[in-house]
C-alpha cells in the first residue's frame, strides 16, 4: 500500500497558539485526509518544540520550571489541533523521554563519525530566534526577524561539520528539482548553500534546558537539531511497533518560510551525515498577514484562532484561510473579509444549494432520491463534475490547496447556475415534465455528494453532512477519492432526504 507522511512544525511553547499555528496544521491535515481518501496509508505528525532559551525565559518569567510551563502550554496546543479537527497520528513533545533518546543516539553516531567536534566560538546570538547571525545578515545590527540587538557570546561548542556537506547537498538539489516548493524556494535555499555553509555549533553550554549532549553532560543540544529529529524520533515510539520502515522518508515536511533554512540545508546535511534518506519535499507556504504584517507574537497583532472558531465554526474557519490566500504565498486575512466569503461563498453558494436541493426534493418527490439513472452524456452536470474532479486531483498533487478548493468551487457554482437555468419549480407545475424534474434533482443531487467528496478534505464535518443530507452513507468508502467513488452515477437512489437548519446561517450583523 502507497504510504504518505505528513508533518507540522513542531510549535514553540514560549506562547499561546495562534493563527498562524493552526493555518499550517489544518493544511497537514487536508492533504492527510486527502491522502486517506486515496486509499493510502497515512502518517500525519505535530507537536511542540519545548527545549531551548525562549520556552525557558517565558517559564522564568512566570515563575514556574521550564517542564510545568511546558505541561501548561502543550494543553492549549493539543486543543489547538482538536479544535481546527486535525486527525494527527501522533502528537510529540520533545520532552518525550523516548525523543531524547533518539535524539542522543542519533549524536553519538554523528560525534562517533567525527561529523562534531568541539571548538571554542564568538559569536552574536539572537535568543528569540535561538540562532547566531553574522554581521551581514543583520539589519541595522539588529535581527532580521525579532528586530532585537544580538548578544555577543563566547563559549566552547559541540560542533557539526555541515560546510562537508555542502557540495553533496548541491547535487542533491540538482537531482531533485522538487524537493522544496514552491521553486524561489527551491532557488532561495540552493543559492544560500552556493554561497558556502559554515560549521554549525550544535550545542549549549549556557542553557540547562535541553537535552543533555550524551559524553559532555555539561552542555545541552542546540533545540533546532533536537527539534528537527522529531521527525524521524516521532516514528519510532508513536505506536507499538517501530514505523520508521513503514514510513520515512516523509512526503512532505510543511513550514513557513522563516524556518526554511532550518530544514532545506541543517536538516538533509544531519540526515545525510547519518544515512537517512532525505525527505522527499519540503512545502514553504507563505504568512499570512494583518494588516500587511507577519503576525507574530512579539508584534502583537495576532488572531485567535479558538475565537474565530467558536464564533463561526471550524469548517468556516478552514475553508477561510485556503479560499482566501493562494497557499504557497503571502496573503491578508482580516475579518471582513472572512464575514465577506462566509456569507456569499458557504451561506449561499454551498449552503443554500444543499437547502434548496434537499426542500426540492422533499416537496417535489416526497423526499426521496429519484430511482433514475442520469446518462453522463445527456447532463449538465457529468462533465463538469468529472473536470473539477481531475483538475481539483491534479492541483492537491501538486499541493496548491487553494487551487483544488478553486476547482472545487467552479463545480458548486455551475450547480447554482443550473438550478436557476433549469428552474425545478417550473417544472413541478407542468404535469408533462415529472420525469425531466427528476433528472435535474438527480444531477443537483449527485453533483452536491461529488463536491461533498471533493471538500472533505477542507470542511470534513460540512462534507458527511451534505452526504447524509442527501440520504447517502458516509464512511470511508463513501468518501473515498477514486475513480469509483467520484463516478457519476455512484449517487444511491431510492433513500430519502434529510432536510436539517442552514448549514451556514447567514451572518447579518
Ligand atoms: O519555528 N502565517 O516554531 P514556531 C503562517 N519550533 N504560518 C505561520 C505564521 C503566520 N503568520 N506564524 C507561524 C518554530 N506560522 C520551531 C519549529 S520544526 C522542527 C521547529 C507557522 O512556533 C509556520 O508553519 O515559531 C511557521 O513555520 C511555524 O508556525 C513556526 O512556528
Amino acid at each position: 500500500m502507497k504510504t504518505f507522511y505528513v508533518t507540522t512544525p513542531i510549535y514553540y511553547v514560549n506562547d499561546v497558539p495562534h493563527i498562524g499555528h493552526a493555518y499550517t496544521t489544518i493544511a497537514a491535515d487536508i492533504l492527510a485526509r486527502y491522502h486517506r481518501q486515496l486509499g493510502e496509508d497515512v502518517f500525519f505528525l505535530t507537536g511542540t518544540d519545548e527545549h531551548g532559551n525562549p520556552a525557558a525565559r517565558a517559564a522564568a518569567r512566570r515563575g514556574v520550571t521550564p517542564q510545568q510551563h511546558a505541561d501548561e502550554l502543550v494543553v492549549k496546543f493539543r486543543e489547538l489541533a482538536r479544535r481546527v479537527n486535525a486527525s494527527n497520528d501522533f502528537f510529540i513533545r520533545t520532552t518525550d523521554p523516548e525523543h531524547a533518546r533518539v535524539v542522543q543516539n542519533f549524536l553519538t553516531g554523528l560525534y562517533e563519525s567525527g561529523d562534531i567536534y568541539l571548538k571554542s566560538y564568538k559569536g552574536l546570538y539572537c535568543a528569540a530566534c535561538e540562532a547566531f547571525y553574522s554581521e551581514k545578515e543583520l539589519v541595522d545590527g539588529r535581527c532580521p526577524d525579532h528586530g532585537t540587538v544580538p548578544e555577543e557570546v563566547e563559549e566552547e561548542n559541540y560542533f557539526f561539520r555541515l560546510s562537508a556537506y555542502q557540495q553533496r547537498l548541491l547535487d542533491y538539489f540538482d537531482r531533485h528539482p522538487d524537493f522544496i516548493q514552491p521553486a524561489s524556494r527551491y532557488n532561495e535555499a540552493r543559492s544560500f548553500i552556493s554561497q558556502g555553509l559554515e560549521d554549525i555549533s550544535i550545542s549549549r553550554a549556557t542553557l540547562e534546558w535541553g537535552i543533555p549532549v550524551p559524553w559532555d553532560e555539561s552542555q545541552v543540544i542546540y533545540v533546532w537539531v533536537d527539534a528537527l529529529l522529531n521527525y524521524i524520533s516521532a516514528l519510532t515510539y508513536a505506536a507499538r511497533e517501530n514505523l520508521t520502515g513503514r514510513f520515512w522518508p516523509a512526503d512532505c515536511h510543511l513550514m513557513a518560510k522563516d524556518i526554511l533554512k532550518f530544514h532545506a540545508v541543517i536538516w538533509p546535511a544531519l540526515l545525510m551525515a547519518s544515512g537517512y534518506e532525505l525527505p522527499r519535499r519540503l512545502f514553504v507556504h507563505g504568512y499570512l498577514l494583518m494588516g500587511g504584517q507577519k503576525m507574530s507574537k512579539t508584534r502583537g497583532n495576532v488572531i485567535d484562532p479558538f475565537t474565530v472558531m467558536d464564533t463561526y465554526g471550524v469548517d468556516a474557519f478552514r475553508f477561510y484561510c485556503f479560499r482566501e490566500v493562494a497557499f504557497g504565498q503571502d496573503g491578508v486575512i482580516s475579518l471582513g473579509g472572512f464575514r465577506m466569503r462566509y456569507n456569499s461563498e458557504l451561506a449561499n453558494d454551498l449552503g443554500n444549494l444543499v437547502s434548496r436541493t434537499v426542500a426540492m426534493i422533499g416537496k417535489y418527490l416526497a423526499g426521496r432520491i429519484p430511482d433514475v439513472s442520469v446518462d453522463p452524456a445527456e447532463s449538465q452536470v457529468a462533465g463538469a463534475a468529472a473536470t473539477s474532479t481531475s483538475d481539483m486531483t491534479a492541483a492537491m498533487l501538486r499541493i496548491d490547496l487553494s487551487g483544488a478548493l478553486e476547482k472545487t468551487w467552479r463545480l458548486v457554482r455551475l450547480l447554482n447556475k443550473y438550478v436557476e437555468d433549469a428552474a425545478p419549480w417550473k417544472l413541478a407545475k407542468d404535469e408533462g415534465s415529472q420525469a425531466e424534474l427528476a433528472k435535474v434533482l438527480y444531477e443537483l443531487a449527485e453533483g452536491l455528494r461529488i463536491c461533498a467528496i471533493l471538500l472533505y478534505a477542507f470542511i470534513p464535518d460540512t462534507s458527511v453532512e451534505i452526504l447524509t443530507r442527501l440520504g447517502q452513507e458516509h464512511g470511508r468508502s463513501s468518501l473515498a477519492l477514486t475513480d469509483a467513488g467520484t463516478a457519476w452515477g455512484g449517487l444511491q437512489t431510492g433513500v430519502d432526504v434529510q432536510a436539517g437548519a442552514p448549514l451556514f446561517p447567514r451572518l447579518t450583523d
